[in-house]
């Protein structure tokens, strides 16, 4: 049988390295994102590469007519998502509460939390019809701890975190398996769009540790997807081996 996965996200980081993961193993792909360029060279590279068929939806995930509108939509061979990778998502600044920006509030609330509500409300009633499907959200460690102005960004991934787990509560014994796959410091665009394309700032996050690459996180996500059908990974925490909790790291100074 196919196997479709529907991945949010997917033109940079960890969404375009879960694809790159799945099209190795043959699955068909539906990738999202705003940047259409960006999508049309991955679909070229994963169909080139994998001899996969890959199909693209350019949208911003905070406009909830689009969103329902694109993935309720999908073209009839491709309507049957078996498993749905919510993965788009950022944070915006990095600024103590009274001195940030409410845009970049709603940015990470919209993006993060309500995105992941368009995506599921459009994908799970043809789950919850066929009685199978998988759906992964991507959290973080920030689901589980808060740090110094981390309040929103970690605010939204709290939130996710509810949300799997009563997704979970209201799917159990009905055929889907709600994962969440929740990673520490991964080195992607993430801090560039944090700091607003400023690199020096960017890099400083990375600086005298080796972060998780986006391919150890692919990894956890394929194995959530890929597991006997009696097995739901619920959450899996993957951190990098010099990162002992969201804000203690070990930075190794250069010889
Ligand atoms: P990237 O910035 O590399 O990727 C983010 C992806 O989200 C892009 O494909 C981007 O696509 C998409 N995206 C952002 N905003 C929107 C939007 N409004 N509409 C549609 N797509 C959007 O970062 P990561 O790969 O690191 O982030 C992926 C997920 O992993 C996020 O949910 C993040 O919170 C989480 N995470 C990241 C960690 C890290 O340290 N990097 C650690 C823990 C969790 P486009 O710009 O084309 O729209
Ligand atoms: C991303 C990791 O530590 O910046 O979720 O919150 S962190």
């Amino acid at each position: 049988m196919v196997q479709i996965v529907l991945i949010t996200g997917a033109t940079s980081g960890i969404g375009e390295a879960c694809a790159h993961q799945f099209a190795q193993a043959g699955w068909q792909l539906i990738l999202t994102g705003r940047r259409q360029d960006r999508l049309d060279i991955i679909k070229e590279q994963l169909e080139k590469a994998y001899k996969v068929k890959v199909l693209t939806c350019c949208f911003d995930i905070r406009n909830r007519q689009q969103t329902i509108q694109q993935l309720s939509s999908l073209p009839q061979a491709w309507s049957k998502v078996t498993t749905l990778v919510n993965n788009a998502g950022l944070a915006a600044g990095l600024e103590s509460f009274e001195s940030s920006d409410l845009d970049d509030f709603e940015q990470m609330i919209d993006t993060n939390i309500k995105g992941l509500l368009y995506a599921t409300h459009a994908i799970l009633p043809g789950m919850l019809a066929r009685k199978q499907g998988d759906i992964i959200n991507i959290g973080s460690i920030s689901s589980h701890q808060v740090y110094p102005k981390g309040h929103v960004y970690c605010g939204t991934k709290h939130a996710v975190h509810a949300i799997t787990q009563g997704l979970r509560h209201d799917t159990v014994g009905k055929g889907i398996r709600v994962c969440s796959v929740d990673p520490g410091a991964v080195e992607t665009e993430f801090s560039l769009v944090r700091f607003k394309d400023d690199h020096e700032k960017a890099q400083q996050v990375y600086e005298g540790m080796t972060p998780l690459n986006a391919h150890d996180v692919a990894d956890a996500v394929f194995y959530c997807a890929t597991r006997p059908k009696h097995v739901c990974i619920a959450d899996i925490i993957v951190l990098p081996a010099d990162q002992a909790s969201v804000s203690h790291i070990a930075r190794h100074s250069a010889i």
